[in-house]
């Protein structure tokens, strides 16, 4: 996709769904974080707009957030596998890749190198989302393959420790001793050192958190795809509770993932000098251009 692509001709606007129209006029194609992001959700029509996931999760909030912070959604490919979250990613208006259980990582390797030979002078985004089973499970030689390789795009796993969309198995995240549906004995391993693998595996930004901050998760979002452009591969392990599955009372899923700061969850952000490099010099310029607006506008008032 592209902007112009989006963007239809204003006498046929008419013609189109109005859903349609007003995603290209209110919602966050071409515009700031200022003016369409994680911070201000609610005043704009946001790319993901309606989901079958259950009420309340978790993982659903991160999937919305991952889609507002999105610094270039019309030039940006999702990539998915089976799993719950991609019930959400498969609705946004961006095109999303899903192929077999947990071959994203593999799919993007090609897709980027595709981008990058077919559009040498443009910036594309691509970003793999998937559950922990997806990545770290069935997915997991695809996913430590392409880290290996150091292909240039962004992982983010959605951790909710089961395999939710099945009914309750256990996975490689699942922490020691924890009772599900179909794991009735208790797990009998530890949870997977993921960011660790990542690390190992050639990962030059690496993020373990629990996305209880919009503006910090907003953040590391974009630093991640933003050194991802240019350096590596990047990953980010995020907690996504499955309120189901762990039977957390809706009310209390907000006051878990906060608990789960000081628990499984303790933010760890890891960075190669050279991705340190891109991520101070976007955010510099980031600045300079917000700051650049702000004087704008005080002097069109004036
Ligand atoms: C090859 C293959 N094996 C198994 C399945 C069944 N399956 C669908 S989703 C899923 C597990 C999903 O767990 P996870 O990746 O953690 O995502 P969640 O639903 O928890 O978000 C499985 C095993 C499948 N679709 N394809
Ligand atoms: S089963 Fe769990 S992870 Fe899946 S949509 Fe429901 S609450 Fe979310
Ligand atoms: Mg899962």
């Amino acid at each position: 996709m592209s902007l112009k692509y989006i963007t239809p001709a204003e006498r046929f606007k008419k013609y189109l769904p109005k859903d349609y129209v007003e995603l290209v006029d209110y919602g966050p194609f071409g515009k700031t974080q200022e003016e369409a992001g994680p911070g201000n959700m609610g005043q704009f029509k946001e790319l993901v707009e309606e989901h079958p996931m259950c009420s309340g999760c978790w993982m659903a909030y991160y999937i919305r957030l991952i889609f507002a912070s999105l610094p270039n959604p019309e030039d940006t490919v999702t990539l998915g596998t089976a799993g719950c979250g991609r019930l959400a990613i498969s609705q946004a208006a961006v095109p999303f890749i899903y192929g077999n259980y947990g071959d994203q990582n593999a799919m993007a390797s090609g897709l980027t190198r595709a981008f990058r030979l077919r559009f040498p002078d443009k910036t594309k985004d691509v970003i793999t989302i998937a559950g922990d089973g997806g990545t770290m499970d069935i997915g997991f030689s695809m996913t430590m393959h392409s880290w290996i390789r150091g292909e240039k795009f962004t992982t983010i796993m959605l951790d909710n420790e089961v395999y939710g969309n099945t009914g309750g198995q256990s996975s490689g995240m699942s922490p020691q001793g924890a009772i599900l549906k179909m794991a009735p004995k208790g797990k009998d391993f530890g949870k997977m050192p993921a960011t660790e693998l990542a690390r190992a595996a050639g990962c030059v930004y690496t993020v373990r958190m629990s996305p209880t901050n919009i503006k910090k998760a907003a953040k590391i979002i974009r630093r991640a795809i933003f050194v991802a452009r240019e350096v590596g591969p990047t990953f980010i392990h995020a907690y996504t509770s499955c309120n189901i599955e762990y039977s957390i009372p809706t009310h209390e899923v907000f006051a878990d993932a906060k608990a789960q700061e000081k628990d499984r969850f303790t933010f760890e952000e890891y960075m190669t000098d050279e991705a340190k490099e891109v991520i101070e010099r976007v955010e510099a310029e980031e600045k300079a251009a917000r700051m650049a607006r702000k004087a704008q506008k005080t002097e069109a008032v004036n």
